[in-house]
């Protein structure tokens, strides 16, 4: 039993130890938001919806390429943050979310400040 325990609290740690920056980010973002008139929205969450997933991607792609509606906040789509949306944000997310061989968006993952855009539900909870 104090075996399982202590393996228990080795992985719980190691977990921690691996994901502890994100949570910090991200928390010390929605804090900062909830007491300013900074806006903030999710880094390539094209939809609000509060997540980054395969949706946003597709949602990206078809308004760049299909005339299908804009995103929520522009400024977040842009994956490397230099000034353009274009296919290379696209694939960017998409290495970012399959192939975990691409870095963290530009302006980083999760909630992020975005002065241009209104504030989007996901990142107020
Ligand atoms: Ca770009």
């Amino acid at each position: 039993m104090k075996v399982k325990t202590f393996a228990a609290t080795i992985v719980l740690f190691a977990f921690f130890q691996a994901v502890q920056p994100n949570i910090a980010e991200d928390l010390g973002d929605v804090d900062a938001g909830s007491s300013s008139t900074e806006n903030y929205s999710m880094s390539m969450d094209f939809d609000s919806s509060g997540q980054f997933d395969i949706g946003d991607i597709t949602g990206l792609l078809y308004w760049m390429y299909r005339g299908g509606a804009a995103p929520d906040c522009s400024d977040a789509m842009d994956y490397n943050l230099n000034g353009r949306i274009n296919i290379i944000d696209a694939v960017s997310g998409l290495r970012y979310l399959f192939m975990h061989t691409n870095s963290v968006p530009a302006m980083g993952a999760g909630c992020q400040v975005y002065a241009d855009c209104e504030p989007a539900d996901a990142c107020h909870g």
